[in-house]
């Protein structure tokens, strides 16, 4: 845990979320400003900041790739994209690596 970390509140019940997939490792829960109509935020419940972090711990790693997954599958969602804003200027705002994941609607390609 990290202080004043949002997401680690989320993880700790201090701050409430819409939780749709909990695991041993990973949180998903649904993201306050969706950008589609299915948005949710897949986190490590250890703080690591963001990818380069996240992937120093492969434990981690793979809860969050499992609990990708698994929101895939409970939500029955037929496509979908996964995002890692990574730094400020790819517009990361929490400092908490996470996975956003996407879906409802056509999602165009090549992204902004
Ligand atoms: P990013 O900009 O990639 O760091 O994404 C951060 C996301 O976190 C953004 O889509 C909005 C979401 N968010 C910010 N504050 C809260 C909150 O208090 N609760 C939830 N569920 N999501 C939040």
């Amino acid at each position: 845990m990290a202080e004043n970390c949002l997401f680690c509140g989320i993880v700790s019940g201090d701050v409430p979320a819409t939780v749709v997939h909990d695991s041993d490792g990973a949180l998903a829960f649904a993201d306050v400003t969706p950008k589609a109509p299915t948005h949710v935020l897949v986190i490590p419940k250890k703080h690591l900041t963001d990818i380069g972090d996240l992937a120093s711990d492969p434990e981690a790693a793979a809860a969050v790739v499992a609990g990708i997954s698994a929101v895939a599958r409970e939500l029955k969602l037929e496509s979908y994209r996964t995002v890692f804003n990574t730094g400020p200027g790819a517009g990361q705002t929490v400092f908490h690596v996470h996975a956003h994941v996407l879906a409802g609607r056509d999602l165009g390609w090549p992204p902004g």
